[in-house]
């Protein structure tokens, strides 16, 4: 008899879907949207109607293993959990023992969003006084550029997006990346409503939209300036707004003067009526929304970019209209009691930093001392980190031992010494928060776990038992944790304890309505034109429009690349699903034909794409989906799956982002030829 149970979907998604997933005799057998939660509604994506070929994949690590070949040949043998366990503790007390506990380093990001087990790490390294990763390899940017501008707070409900009059996807690939927003959006088109994408290329949203503008990747922030041109020089502005809620006006208005809609056109590539066009129509909307995805932010100047989108409600009251506003994250508002789980202060104090985008350097550059284990889990750094070739050089040294915890033997597990089988979000117990909405969620298992699999928890904690570490924190379950987590005095958490939890259903945060009418996050309350906290950090205090560059390639190389997500894949996760792969096809890049045809390319070309950090093979695709001078790689596949085995971020940089030191996945400069 099939039975039907709740979980959560726990990849890094906006969307962080309910799910019924049917399971008989300890197999899962299917999984779809469950219909009772409200955002997930019923559907789900491709990637994860194939779960069950995920959970019970003939490909998965179901024992612990022990490299027996060369690094990076995959070759392993099995072993026990106590050998392996005792085989870590030894290493590491033997590194630490030499090097200091700083010459190890945790390496982890989102394989799973579930609370507790991304955490589970965190108290082992720090009580170790390991190297501490600085997790900004996503959305620091974003964050921070938007922080400058409103605040870090709660961003418009995607479900209120239903009554605006005018809905602008800027930079985010809805469809493929948010897909459960877009029936909303599509709701709101319903009642009138007109869609607007503003992305490099034509992208599967852009595609079902009713407008798109296409600006020169990294110019959104020249883009804005020139919107705020027009609605200032139009008078299609809300001062009485202004002047209650926003910070700056003044200074904005003359750093406005300077961006004329001819320079703006020349710094876009947007013609200027264009331009004109979306101001107006912004400027009249009686309640205009923007989702901003992450794109405009993964750039050297990602930071100002986002900042800059953000100031644009402030200019015309957005945030206070039914309907109106801007969305980028909703997980502040999941603010639980982290201070347990994050154990800042056990262990040694003031262990060095190393930002997770520079891993390459890491591995490569750093001694005093150098990093000589690394511990890899929820994370494939050799196909996701920037700069690839610089990231496996360090991956395939002899002397550096790597620990993997992970579900399937991916590029990143070809260098382990040591292999940990990982169970997954079907076999544990979690806590799953929302970045795209604000239901919070709990999952039980719903079959017992494969093979000899363990959560990390479980793997942490039987550590932490062989370093005689007796912290509580190294003995609560996963119901302790989510038990301490919501004993949080936060506002929008109020009320809500695991038992109402316990059911799978998903509980909707009191936000209030309009999210932002308890006002703004910053210094002053209030939307900052003028940023007197970026001035003291030495950054422009007012929005700034000037490109992103890729600088290491600036006269070199002339085409633009960005590296988007792909449809089928979820960053470098669902590579090891054959019928995914299939969906997905061969990695391509796109090319417009006028660029194609000045190199001798033609349609399915095999072609070399390269700059200074590295080179990869993919297949030309011919398309007016973008302008001249941009192309477009969607996707992560893994090396071993690209030709010449050399995967995108071969060509990517470890250069920093102006705020929040991220990473510019879309800022680079290359060329391509022929093979
Ligand atoms: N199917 C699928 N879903 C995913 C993922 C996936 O890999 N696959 N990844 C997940 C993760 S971890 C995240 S963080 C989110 C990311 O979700 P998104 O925000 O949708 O992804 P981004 O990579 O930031 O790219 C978004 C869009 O920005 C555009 N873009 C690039 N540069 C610029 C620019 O300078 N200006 C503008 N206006 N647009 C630009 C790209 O062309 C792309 O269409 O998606 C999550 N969901
Ligand atoms: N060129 C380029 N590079 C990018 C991006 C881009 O747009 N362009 N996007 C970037 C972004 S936004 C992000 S967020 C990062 C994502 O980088 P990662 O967080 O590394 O994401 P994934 O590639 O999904 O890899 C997650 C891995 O964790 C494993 N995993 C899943 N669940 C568990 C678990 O419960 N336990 C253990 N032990 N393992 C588990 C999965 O099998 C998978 O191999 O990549 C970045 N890299
Ligand atoms: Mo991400």
């Amino acid at each position: 008899m099939v039975q039907f149970k709740r979980s959560v979907c726990p990849h890094d998604c906006p969307d962080t879907c309910g799910l019924l997933v049917g399971v008989e005799n300890d197999r899962v057998l299917s999984v779809r949207g469950d219909p009772e939660h409200p955002f997930t509604r019923g559907a789900i994506c491709a990637k994860v109607r194939h779960y069950p070929e995920r959970v019970h994949s003939p490909f998965r690590l179901l024992h612990p293993m022990k490299r027996t070949g060369r690094k990076g040949e995959g070759e392993f043998e099995r072993i026990s959990w106590d050998q392996a366990l005792g085989e870590i503790v030894h290493r590491y007390r033997k590194i630490i023992s030499q090097f200091g506990s700083e010459a190890i380093l945790p390496y982890s990001y989102a394989g799973t969003m579930g609370v507790v087990h991304f955490h589970a790490g965190h108290s082992f390294f720090h009580k170790l006084g390991a190297s501490r990763l600085l997790r900004t390899i996503c959305s620091a940017a974003a964050e921070a550029g938007f922080a400058a501008s409103m605040g870090s707070i709660p961003t418009t409900d995607i479900e209120t997006s239903i009554k605006s009059d005018l809905i602008l996807i800027w930079g985010s690939n809805t469809l493929s990346t948010n897909m459960h927003a877009w029936p909303f959006f599509l709701e709101a088109r319903r009642r009138g409503a007109l869609i607007v994408v503003i992305d490099p290329y034509e992208n599967r949203t852009a595609e079902r939209a009713d407008l798109h503008l296409k600006p020169r990747p990294g110019t959104d922030a020249a883009l804005t300036l020139g919107i705020m041109h027009v609605l200032i020089q139009e008078e299609l502005i809300n001062k009485e707004f202004i002047r209650r809620h926003t910070l700056g006006f003044e200074e904005l208005k003359a750093r406005v003067e300077a961006y004329p809609l001819s320079r703006v056109e020349k710094i876009t590539g947007i013609p200027a009526s264009e331009i004109e066009d979306l101001a107006r129509r912004y400027g009249r909307a009686r309640a205009p929304y923007i989702r901003t995805g992450w794109g405009p932010a993964r750039h050297l100047k990602g930071g100002m970019a986002m900042r800059t989108i953000a100031l644009l409600p402030g200019l015309v009251g957005a945030t206070h209209k039914d309907g109106g506003g801007i969305t980028r994250s909703t997980s502040s508002a999941f603010a639980f009691n982290m201070g347990p789980i994050l154990a800042e202060d056990l262990g040694p104090q003031g262990m060095r930093t190393i930002n997770m985008v520079q891993l390459g350097h890491a591995l490569t550059d750093l001694n005093d001392p150098p990093v000589k284990a690394l511990h890899v889990y929820h994370s494939n750094p050799a196909v996701v980190a920037p700069d690839s070739s610089r990231v496996l050089r360090g991956l395939a040294r002899e002397d550096l031992f790597v620990v993997v915890h992970e579900h399937f033997i991916t590029d990143t597990a070809l260098y382990a010494d040591l292999l940990l089988p990982a169970a997954t979000s079907m076999e544990s117990t979690d806590l799953y928060r929302s970045y795209g909405h604000y239901y919070l969620q709990m999952a039980r298992p719903v079959i017992s776990p494969v093979g000899e699999t363990r959560s990390t928890l479980s793997i942490f904690q039987e550590l932490a038992k062989r370093f005689s570490f007796t912290e509580r924190c190294f003995s609560e379950t996963e119901e302790d944790k989510i038990q301490m987590l919501l004993a949080s005095d936060a506002p929008y958490l109020k009320g809500i304890t695991p038992e109402h939890l316990k059911d799978g259903r998903p509980i909707k945060l009191s936000i209030p309505d309009p999210v932002f009418s308890k006002g703004f996050g910053t210094p002053s309350g209030k939307i900052e034109f003028f940023s007197e906290s970026m001035g003291n950090e030495g950054l422009d205090p007012l929005p700034d429009g000037a490109p992103s560059l890729d600088e290491e390639g600036n006269g070199l190389f002339p085409l633009q690349m960005i590296t988007p997500p792909r449809h089928d894949f979820l960053n470098s996760t669902f590579n090891e699903i054959e019928s995914l792969r299939d969906r997905a096809g061969d990695p391509t890049i796109l090319i417009h034909p006028d660029d194609a045809a000045q190199r001798g390319i033609e349609e399915q070309m095999k072609v070399k794409v390269f700059n200074k950090r590295g080179e990869c093979c993919l297949f030309a695709h011919l398309t007016e989906r973008t302008s001249p001078g941009v192309t477009v790689v969607e996707g992560l596949y893994w090396p071993r799956f690209m030709p010449e085995n050399r995967g995108i971020n071969q060509l990517t940089s470890q250069r920093l982002t102006d705020m929040g030191n991220s990473c510019a996945f879309h800022c680079n400069l290359i060329e391509i030829e022929p093979i």
